[in-house]
């Protein structure tokens, strides 16, 4: 892990939000801003009831301050720089330096005590989605409390009642807040042994997002409903996203929220989990079923468990694959099968740029060194051992290994397959002339030898009569 977790003075972020008061300042706790997008290590408790603490993919844990028996967060809403991946920087917002915000761990039955300083320039509030509390701890603006203006500190508290996973996001202007990234991770970790909660050797968590950035631009456009161009785990895009690395052999439990405008089938490669929780709670054994893939719909969560029994390096990813390509054109005419030798030559001598896409498929793509505009991720990009991944946005990879020890969430490099493991290419004779099938009758609408064309008379539902 190489991450450094900055902790900076709160008094000079809190002067420049200009009418907090002294008396007031002395009282916040100081909040504690992240510079980095890499994962930290998991925070272990150094205050209040033990529990087993999450990785954030690409993100961090809030510390806290205990202050007469309750934990005290401070969170900032504020514009910040996020890292998409290596080579793109997004001007979005967040809270305390980074977008998402930090992850919130408690324990059940904790009372729970969150600063929110407003340095947006405009209103915000914070909704505590999924959890039980007083009505006005709830966060819709103008519903259950006023708006907190710009450099205004509001303070929420309640006691976290249920265990489970869940989220936070503001709940003022929310369009705009939330396609600008304002989002975070919430774990209320059991007070006790539960039945339907198992312990687990790694508990990943990520919130699913999505940007719409044009090429060359920092920016997201905020009004965009369903064309976004950038597919992203706590915001940041493959091959920004870390791999999930874990032992062979640890039960691994992945907690996944989504606060896109589309739903994400996430898969993963060479295991079978079980849903094991929502934003509701934990699911009774009884209702649980192997999958491969589920599905995560907007504003759900899903907390999925598998034993991580195969050695490798899986994909994990969405399974849509739009999802796991950058900003690209998505108008670009399909030219698979079009023979354009000759052509290209031709219109370049017109316009110097041209060039052809996709003329067999777009896997070229993810080799080709295009000039792509400054901060610009490739549309398909990340190499492998064996070569160019071809992927971008909802991508990662999960690394088990028999050699990773107990805690050790670093990088093991790429997987070294064992001989004889490997697909190959086949050396031995030349492709035989395939032999052709041709049994009849097997159709319940078999295609009828010769004859004739069939003519039909079509009745449009305007009245006229088509042919
Ligand atoms: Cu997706």
């Amino acid at each position: 892990m190489t991450t450094r977790r900055s902790f900076l003075a709160g008094a000079g972020l809190l002067a420049a939000a200009g009418t907090v008061n002294r008396a007031a300042l002395a009282a916040l706790p100081e909040p504690v801003i992240q510079t980095s997008a890499a994962t930290a290590a998991p925070l272990t408790p150094p205050t209040g009831r033990p529990y087993d603490p999450v990785v954030t993919l690409n993100g961090w844990t809030a510390p806290w301050r205990m202050n007469a028996g309750v934990k005290e967060f401070h969170l900032v809403a504020e514009p910040v720089e996020r890292e998409i991946a290596p080579g793109m920087v997004a001007r979005l917002w967040g809270y305390n330096g980074q977008s998402p915000g930090p992850t919130i761990e408690v324990v059940e039955g904790d009372r729970v005590r969150i600063f929110v300083t407003n340095r947006l320039p405009e209103h915000t509030t914070i909704h505590w989605h999924g959890q039980r509390l007083p009505n006005g701890m709830d966060g819709v603006g103008g519903l259950n409390q006023p708006q907190i203006p710009p450099g205004k500190t509001f303070v929420y508290e309640f006691i976290a009642r249920r265990p489970g996973t869940f989220m936070y996001h503001p709940h003022a202007d929310e369009m705009v807040q939330m396609a600008m990234g304002m989002m975070g991770f919430w774990v209320t970790h059991p007070r006790e042994p539960h039945p339907h909660i198992a312990r687990v050797d790694r508990d990943f968590c990520f919130l699913l997002n999505a940007y719409d950035i044009e090429p060359g631009s920092y920016v997201p456009k905020i009004n965009t409903m369903l064309d976004f161009n950038l597919w992203t785990w706590n915001s940041r895009a493959f091959p920004g996203i870390d791999s999930l690395n874990v032992r062979k052999g640890d039960r691994v439990r992945v907690r996944i929220g989504n606060l896109t405008m589309t739903n994400h089938p996430i898969h993963i490669h060479g295991h079978e989990f079980e849903v094991t929780g929502t934003d509701g709670g934990p699911t009774r054994p009884e209702s649980r079923w192997p999958e491969v893939t589920t599905d995560v719909a907007v504003g759900q969560m899903r907390q999925i468990e598998f034993i991580a029994d195969e050695e490798g390096d899986w994909a994990m990813h969405c399974h849509k694959s739009h999802h796991t390509m950058n900003a690209m054109g998505h108008d670009v005419p399909t030219m698979i099968g079009v023979d354009h030798r000759g052509l290209v030559e031709g219109i370049q001598k017109l316009v110097p740029d041209y060039m052809l896409m996709g003329e067999r498929g777009m896997a070229d793509m993810g080799e080709m060194e295009m000039p792509l505009p400054d901060n610009t991720l490739p549309m398909m990009t990340g190499q492998g051992p064996f070569g160019a991944v071809e992927m971008g946005g909802m991508f990662t990879v999960l690394k088990v290994r028999r050699e990773q020890k107990r805690g050790d969430y670093r990088d093991p490099g790429w997987f070294r397959h064992p001989k004889g493991t490997v697909a190959y290419e086949w050396t031995g004779a030349a492709l035989p002339e395939p032999a052709r099938g041709d049994a009849a009758g097997a159709s319940s609408m078999p295609r009828t030898a010769g004859g004739p064309p069939v003519e039909m008379a079509v009745r449009k539902p305007t009245g006229h009569q088509g042919h």
